[in-house]
């Protein structure tokens, strides 16, 4: 099969069989382009790459035409004139060189003598390789070759690397998505339980080692099922979400943690939180979800929805657990619900075992705040 010449510009050889948008259906040909007015050089080449099958020589003979032909036709690898009327040969390998689709094409300089001074410039602008015209079709192919060779490897070596890139950077966004999956509410958006027992766990050995008090809040929705029956499942969403919305709203500290704890339950984290602290952000909390105004027609204390809350806060140490300060806080919430609804209760010191020490604890009982 012989090596098809395009008419890309207007040459005057008659090499015109076949357009360029042919070409891209041949698939594997390496386009070769050869910018040079001279027919008897374009001829020698053509017929030096005649038996070629893999090559595809595109011929440009009017040099303000190389630019876009270039773009047009992508070649792998360029022979180009240094002596062209109207051109200086010199400028268009930098223009080449300065041409983002064309800066990595390898330029083979044909040049009509052997001219040191010639060739340094060349070589200094980015020329590949200078051959002196007409070459030995041996010598011209096997330089042709081995730039289409080393340019080829470097654009699948580039392609490589960009895919590789775009597929670490899908693969990290997607491994955030997936670590937020796993540590988040898909209801509320809030931590889930996992989150807020690796919070508790994280913040209680970071509080003993600095002993500074770590205050937990526990908190349920008054007479929610009754809100469910009243509104229907998908409004007691809803409400969820609403809530806790204000509940992230209230809480101003990065390290606090507000959380999912079960059904209608939440929980929030309160690291270097004295006991004093939490029940100041238990009555924000409480304020901010009143003022939400959700109408809750099924509640026995209020006509809108509203919070329990269970306080419990501890300066981490031997002997106590997380377990207790959870038991703390769920204690004083029962009490909190006990005592009517709509308020806040405190859990007693949490109890750190010592064995003569239990039935006095036992006997320890929560202080509650009266309701609205
Ligand atoms: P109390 O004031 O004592 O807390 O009464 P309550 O009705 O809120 O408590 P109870 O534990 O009897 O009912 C909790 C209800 O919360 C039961 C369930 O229908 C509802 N619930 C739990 N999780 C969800 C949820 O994800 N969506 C909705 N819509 N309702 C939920
Ligand atoms: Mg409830």
């Amino acid at each position: 099969m012989l090596p098809r010449v395009a008419s890309a510009c207007d040459d005057g050889f008659g090499m015109t069989e076949g357009s360029l948008s042919d070409r891209g259906k041949e698939g594997e040909k390496q386009v070769v382009l050869l910018i040079d007015d001279q027919a008897i050089v374009a001829e020698a080449i053509r017929r030096m790459l005649a038996d070629q099958p893999d090559l595809e020589l595109v011929h440009c003979a009017d040099v303000a035409r190389a630019l876009p032909t270039a773009r047009e036709v992508r070649p792998s690898v360029v022979l180009q004139d240094l002596v062209m009327p109207g051109a200086d040969g010199f400028t268009l390998v930098r223009y080449f060189r300065a041409d983002p689709q064309m800066e990595n094409v390898p330029i083979i300089v044909l040049s009509s003598k052997e001219e040191p001074r010639d060739k340094s410039r060349a070589f200094e602008l980015g020329a590949s390789d200078y051959l002196v015209k007409i070459p030995d079709r041996i010598e011209l192919l096997a330089r042709i070759r081995a730039h289409v060779r080393s340019f080829t490897a470097q654009r699948e070596r580039d392609e490589a690397f960009r895919a590789l890139s775009e597929l670490k950077v899908e693969l990290e966004a997607k491994n955030v998505q997936l670590q937020l999956l796993t540590v988040t509410d898909g209801l509320t958006g809030l931590a889930n339980r996992r989150h807020l027992d690796a919070t508790l766990d994280l913040e209680w050995r970071r509080c003993m080692r600095e002993r500074a008090p770590l205050a937990l809040l526990l908190m349920d929705i008054d007479y929610f099922k009754k809100y469910n029956d009243a509104y229907g499942h998908p409004a007691g969403d809803a409400c969820l979400q609403e809530v806790a919305g204000a509940l992230k709203r209230s809480v101003r500290r990065p390290a606090d943690l507000v959380a999912r704890y079960g059904g209608e339950e939440f929980a929030v984290v309160l690291p270097n939180t004295p006991e004093l602290g939490a029940v100041t952000v238990a009555s924000a909390l409480r304020m901010e979800v009143a003022a939400l105004q959700l109408p809750h027609r099924g509640s026995d204390v209020a006509s809108h929805v509203t919070l329990s809350l269970g306080v419990a806060a501890l300066v981490p140490g031997p002997g106590a657990s997380v377990a207790g300060l959870i038991a703390a806080a769920d204690g004083a919430l029962y009490e909190a619900k006990r005592a009517g609804r709509n308020r806040h209760a405190v859990a007693p010191p949490v109890p750190v075992p010592e064995p003569d020490a239990e039935v006095e604890l036992a006997q320890a009982q929560p202080s509650v705040t009266p309701g609205e």
